[in-house]
């Protein structure tokens, strides 16, 4: 149950270029890079099960999923998918996103505990923005 705790970012690297990439407009992208900067994730795990809340002043997100079983998510720009997440190892979790409807880039998320930090990257097309977070 590695990915348990409640987390807090460290350092973000292109997020806003991902947020360009999923087609989110300037003024939008704006708000969203500010809010994002300062998230509150908790995550609760019990084996293959989890649940990652992360809030922002303006957008929270809750998911609770088990590994190998689909679920449904929404991408970081907010539009509904399902989601596949599998053990990449046994430290990081690797999931993938297909839209419900529309087309968009292909996207999808990992998350690796890595000693005190975790490091969650969200991918879109050849986007990636790699977010480190550590343990408060
Ligand atoms: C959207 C759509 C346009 C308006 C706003 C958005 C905000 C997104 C945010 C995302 C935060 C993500 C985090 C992820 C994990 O660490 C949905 C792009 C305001 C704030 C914190
Ligand atoms: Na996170």
């Amino acid at each position: 149950d590695r990915f348990a705790g409640t987390w807090k970012m460290k350092t973000s690297e292109n997020f806003d270029e991902l947020l360009k990439t999923l087609g989110v407009n300037p003024l939008l992208r704006t708000v969203a890079v500010a809010a994002a900067s300062r998230p509150h994730v908790v995550i609760e795990q019990s084996g293959e099960r989890l649940h990652i809340h992360t809030s922002t002043s303006v957008r929270t997100t809750d998911v609770t999923f088990s590994i190998g079983e689909e679920f449904d998510e929404e991408t970081v720009d907010g539009r509904k998918c399902k989601s596949l997440a599998v053990w990449e190892t046994k430290n990081k979790i690797y999931c993938k996103q297909t839209l419900v409807s529309g087309t968009g880039p292909r996207t999808f998320w990992s998350r690796e505990v890595r000693g005190d930090e975790l490091v969650l990257i969200f991918g879109a097309d050849d986007v990636t923005c790699t977010r480190v977070e550590h343990r408060t």
